[in-house]
């Protein structure tokens, strides 16, 4: 099997100019006639060579004429054409079959809606196609179909025609006028409901809104419609962006490998991410309609009008996504509750991947499998990185780098490196040295070490950073961090930004006595930071600091060192006096941003301490959150109770205020469930309940605490939502998190319920991502049945969906991070999988990455 190199990259030797594409749709037998506009782009060039998967090839014509098979070579997955003129029109027939395809790339069925996923690279299960971003066609798209069966033929661009056939059925003419890759092409046909509305941009255009979703959900789009023309708003005036096309479609679907796609005028969405209502989502379920809505919007402008070069560069469209949709979130809801998630992102999931088989820069070098490469470190680490940016910048020399990089590249397929030359250019600055952290993998460790001089009256920071070898790369520089502290003393407290770009680096602070400093503040750069503080120290950073993402990362710190502490001692975790005392004045009168308090009086997660250990002490760690638990649990009872009952609900509205209180309300309820009573309390709070947000914060509640009211209301919750799959996936997920050992054996009656289906990711997420990465006590238990469980989970996958097979081994590969016993069993379970004929390209580089 042969990985692409970036090293490798040279420019098509043909472009297609304009594509014209006639779809007939039968579930089964799909016609599709192609024709391109071929262009050679390089002297001499004679060799045309397309991309196709999977495709049964009909005819070839080369400017009218028929070709012969001895003309033209197919294999597995290229169509070869020796004696290309320099300019063509090739015509090809291809067959295809959407229903057989349940790997959900190309085109598909989803339930009995045609739906199409091409990014990054499904166009070729489509059709024959040079399948790269730099290749940017004009397509003009005729859906031929079924009027009765099809109402609704959807493709990008905007619609030109429509006529009916003969033959009883319609054809449906769509031309997208902005050139554009073949990963942007989509097509929707269905018997959808449609939700409308209307967005007046900046400079009066009225643009259409269209949100096409199953039969009898229109009212369910609602939410993500208003969060749609939020964005419009917000793109127009964060960034001057205007939206460019006269309507803009959005297409629910409930069979998607992923959140959504960011198609041309067509997006199309996993059903999870547009269907809401307060019976049916949960507060953070709206939080997310609403970033991913941004972010497919932001799309339009990041990665459609300006697109990437090479798949390597993907981060160049999705880490510049993620931050602007990062920017959207926290002027929309809480700014500091949105960066407290993406900073917990960072440290449990995109850490981790840096220090696992799979690490890789943000601008990978190689690649066997590109679906392997949508990753928490190029989504996410890619976002630090423009983050960076942007506060080394400033806003308003950031925005000049926006506005100078759409300038020049509009229209265009670009580099990383293009787009940090704009921001570079457009300020005047020299950003050499951070273009490191594109080709760079690998998490910098950053030492600091404080003193403070009486006589001079001055407090010095020394800094020392280093990378240290990741699986990928073995050599590593300096990078440039972008150091955010605050210096807190009696009288005064300083802010400062310092540029911290040597290996060692010291900075010093003319003040009057030793401040307590608070290092890194607003996370500023995507490092592991080591500055070792007191409690007292750090209670004092809980209290003062100014930033709210310090706050509450001192609280964390704190944690962290405790459990440290146990982990090494053995002892008993004993929870200091002084945190109990600030947990009993912050519960005695809750007030300021309640959700923030419920982040900040909540201990860090399995998965982040697991992150900071090598080995990983599973027991030692288990068991002392469970410690904290009790303990938080039992002496501070009585104020858990009283915040919970000062805090009564309001008739539920998604308003920043209740959002609060509601996540405030949940933490209390799931100390006060700990004790295994409060039976009474559990079941009014569940039965008053007038959103899904607080009924599932009882059930969570119950769970975590195993508490016997779980499985009655449990299965009452099964009763009522059975005929509802997205919220019935919320009790697959609490089913298949509950820490009891009987979770394993319940599994596979899980996967038996009428609604639960192999072929649909939503469900097997539901199940397995929630066991793996929400059951930390079941899936990593001493006799390795969760390693199995999960093994045999990805096998029967592989088949059937590679992406999500590759994605759910994930939990699997990073074996060398356990100790003896369990990196035995997880070696053992790999191998076998290893071993295994004809593993995807997808589910092969993770393994044999894992294993090498
Ligand atoms: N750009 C999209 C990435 C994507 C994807 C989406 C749905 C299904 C399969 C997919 N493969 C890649 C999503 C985004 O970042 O907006
Ligand atoms: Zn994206």
């Amino acid at each position: 099997r042969q990985a692409k190199r970036l090293a490798d990259y040279q420019a098509p030797d043909f472009t297609i100019t304009d594509v014209e594409l006639w779809f007939e749709l039968e579930p089964a037998t799909t016609l599709l006639t192609a024709r391109y506009q071929l262009k050679s782009q390089r002297k001499g060039a004679t060799e045309l060579v397309l991309d196709g998967q999977q495709l049964e090839l009909l005819s070839v014509k080369l400017n009218g004429q028929q070709l012969t098979p001895a003309q033209y070579q197919v294999t597995d997955d290229h169509l070869r054409i020796d004696q290309m003129p320099a300019q063509a029109e090739l015509e090809l027939q291809v067959r295809l079959n959407p229903a057989a395809n349940t790997a959900l790339e190309g085109l598909y069925l989803s339930d009995s809606a045609f739906c199409t996923q091409c990014e990054a690279e499904g166009f070729r299960r489509i059709c024959y196609y040079l399948d790269r971003p730099d290749v940017m066609a004009r397509f003009t798209t005729h859906i031929i179909a079924n009027q009765q069966r099809y109402p609704a033929l959807l493709s990008n661009g905007n619609k030109v025609a429509e006529q009916q056939l003969p033959d009883g059925r319609v054809q449906v003419s769509w031309v997208d006028p902005f050139p554009k890759p073949c990963y942007l092409f989509a097509l929707v046909a269905g018997d959808f409901d449609c939700l409308t509305g209307q967005y007046v941009t900046q400079s009066g255009r009225t643009v259409s809104l269209e949100f096409y979703v199953d039969k009898g959900n229109a009212a369910r789009a609602e939410f993500a419609l208003e969060a749609l023309k939020r964005a419009m708003c917000w793109d127009e005036q964060t960034y001057g962006l205007e939206y460019d096309l006269d309507s803009y479609m959005v297409v629910a679907v409930d069979f998607f490998n992923m959140g959504a796609m960011e198609n041309k005028g067509l997006n199309v969405f996993n059903s999870k991410y547009v269907l809401a209502d307060q019976q049916s989502a949960t507060d953070t379920d709206l939080y997310n309609i609403e970033s991913i809505i941004g972010h497919e919007y932001f799309h339009n402008w990041t990665g459609n009008r300006v697109t990437c070069r090479d798949w390597f560069q993907l981060s160049l469209k999705e880490g510049l996504t993620v931050f602007r949709d990062q920017q959207f979130s926290a002027d929309m809801a809480s700014a500091t509750l949105s960066r407290i998630d993406a900073v917990k992102t960072i440290r449990t999931h995109q850490f981790a991947e840096d220090a696992g088989p799979m690490a890789h820069p943000i601008r990978p070098a190689q690649v066997l499998e590109m679906n392997n490469f949508y990753t928490v470190t190029v989504y996410d680490k890619g976002a630090e990185v423009i983050r960076m940016l942007h506060t080394l910048l400033g806003a308003a020399g950031f925005r000049q780098g926006m506005d100078l990089y759409f300038a020049r590249h509009d229209g265009q397929a670009v580099t990383c490196d293009d787009f940090v030359s704009a921001m570079q250019d457009a300020n005047g600055r020299d950003l050499s040295l951070f273009r490191r952290w594109y080709s760079q993998s690998g998490t910098p460790e950053l030492t600091v070490q404080s003193s403070f001089d009486a006589e001079q009256q001055q407090f010095k920071l020394v800094f020392s950073q280093h990378t240290a070898a990741t699986a990928d790369q073995q050599d590593k520089r300096n990078l440039l961090l972008p150091v955010r502290i605050e210096l807190l003393a009696k009288n005064e407290k300083q802010q400062h930004l310092l540029v911290v770009s040597e290996e060692q680096q010291s900075f010093s602070f003319a003040v009057a006595e030793p401040p307590v400093a608070v290092i890194l503040a607003d996370f500023s750069a995507p490092v592991r930071l080591h500055y070792p503080q007191s409690v007292s120290q750090l209670l004092t950073v809980v209290q003062h600091a100014s930033d709210g993402v310090a706050r509450w990362d001192a609280m964390q710190q704190l944690w962290s060192d405790l459990v440290r502490q146990a982990v090494r001692s053995s002892e008993p975790l004993q929870v200091p006096a002084e945190v109990v005392a600030l947990y009993r004045a912050l519960l005695a009168t809750p007030e300021g941003d309640l959700a923030f308090l419920a982040e900040l009086l909540t201990p860090p997660s399995f998965d982040l301490l697991a992150e900071q250990y090598q080995p990983v002490p599973v027991d030692a760690l288990l068991q002392a959150l469970q410690q904290i638990r009790r303990q938080l649990a039992d002496e501070l009872a009585a104020d858990w109770l009283n915040c919970y009952q000062q805090l009564i609900p309001a008739p539920y509205a998604y308003r920043q205020e209740q959002v609060a209180a509601r996540a405030l309300r949940a933490l209390c309820l799931d100390y006060l469930a700990q004790s295994g009573q409060q039976a009474e309390l559990l079941l009014q709070a569940y039965q008053s309940a007038d959103n899904l947000t607080d009924q599932l914060a009882v059930l969570k509640a119950c769970r975590n605490a195993t508490h016997p009211l779980f499985e009655t209301l449990t299965a009452q919750f099964e009763q009522r939502w059975r005929e509802d799959v997205l919220v019935l996936d919320k009790w697959f997920a609490l089913k298949a998190s509950l820490p009891t050992k009987d979770t394993v054996y319940l599994l596979p009656h899980l996967t038996q319920h009428p609604q639960f289906s192999w072929q649909n990711p939503n469900r097997v997420r539901a199940v397995y991502m929630a066991f793996a990465q929400q059951n930390p006590t079941i899936f990593h238990a001493a006799d390795g049945k969760g390693y199995q469980v999960l093994q045999q989970v990805v096998l029967k996958l592989d088949p059937i969906n590679p992406q999500l097979a590759a994605r759910l081994v994930t939990p699997l590969l990073s074996w060398r991070r356990f100790e003896t016993h369990r990196a035995a069993q997880l070696k053992a379970v790999l191998s076998q999988m290893l071993a295994q004929q004809g593993l995807s390209n997808d589910l092969y580089e993770k393994l044999s990455k894992s294993l090498s």
